[in-house]
C-alpha cells in the first residue's frame, strides 16, 4: 500500500456498480476496502475483480471470533486475493495472533461512531499497543482527531492508521491525516455521489496538500 491517501469504502450492493467506481476512482485511490455489503451481495469473487484497479484490497470483515474461526475467514479472504484483513483488537491477543499468521492484519482500535465512546474508547490505547505486536495498522476515528493524535503516539510510526468518518459520519476531508492518520477512508461521500471518479479526485488533491 503506498505511503499516504485516500481509501475507498465500496459498500455498494450492486456489483457493476461496484466495479464502475473502482474504475472512475483507481487514479485516486491507494487501496479499495470491502466489506460485507459488497462481499455479501457479490460473493468472495469480487475481490480479484477489483484487483484490475488497485494494487490493494483490505478485507473490511471485522473479525471477532475465536482464534481458529477466526484464522478461518483470514485464510479465505487471502486466498480471494485480500492484501490484509481488518480484525477486532478487544477478542484479544491470541485472535490477533491466529489471523496475523495467515495474513496481514489491520486491527480495530476505535471506531468512529458515538457509541463507541461507550465500550471500544476505554480500552483502545491498549488494544493499539496490542496491535504493535501483530498488525500493520490499526483503524482509528476521523471523528475524533484528537484520539487519532493519541493512538499514534501509542503505535509511534511502526503502524500505519487508516481513518473512516469522513463527511457522511462528521469528519471533514484532512482532519485525521491532519492528526497524524495515513490513509482517510471515505465511502458515501464518492459512491454516492453523481461522479465518483471527480469526487475521489477532488478528496485526493485535498489530501494530497495535508
Ligand atoms: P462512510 O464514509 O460511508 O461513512 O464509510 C465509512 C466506512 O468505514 C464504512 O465501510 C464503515 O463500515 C467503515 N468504518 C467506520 O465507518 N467506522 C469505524 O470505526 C470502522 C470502520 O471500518
Amino acid at each position: 500500500m503506498k505511503a499516504k491517501g485516500l481509501i475507498i469504502a465500496l459498500d455498494v450492493t450492486d456489483k457493476e456498480k461496484a466495479l464502475n467506481i473502482a474504475e472512475e476512482t483507481s487514479s485516486y485511490v491507494q487501496a479499495i476496502k470491502v466489506g460485507y455489503p459488497l462481499v455479501l451481495s457479490s460473493g468472495l469473487d469480487i475481490i480479484e475483480e477489483l484487483m484490475s484497479y488497485t494494487e490493494t484490497v483490505i478485507a473490511d470483515f471485522k473479525v471477532a471470533d475465536i482464534p481458529n474461526t477466526s484464522k478461518i475467514i483470514c485464510r479465505l479472504a487471502r486466498n480471494a486475493g485480500a492484501a490484509c484483513v481488518i480484525v477486532h483488537g478487544f477478542v484479544g491477543e491470541d485472535v490477533l495472533k491466529a489471523c496475523s499468521e495467515i495474513v496481514d492484519i489491520i486491527v480495530v482500535a476505535e471506531m468512529s461512531h458515538p457509541g463507541a465512546e461507550a465500550f471500544i474508547q476505554p480500552v483502545s490505547e491498549e488494544i493499539a499497543l496490542l496491535a504493535c505486536e501483530y498488525a500493520r495498522g490499526i483503524v482509528a476515528p476521523a471523528t475524533r482527531p484528537e484520539r487519532i493524535t493519541k493512538l499514534r503516539y501509542v503505535v509511534g510510526r511502526k503502524l500505519l492508521i487508516i481513518s473512516p468518518g469522513v463527511k457522511a459520519q462528521g469528519a471533514e476531508i484532512g482532519d485525521a491525516m491532519r492528526a497524524g492518520a495515513d490513509f482517510e477512508i471515505v465511502g458515501r461521500e464518492i459512491y454516492e455521489s453523481e461522479r465518483p471518479g471527480e469526487k475521489a479526485r477532488k478528496i485526493a488533491k485535498i489530501l494530497k496538500k495535508v
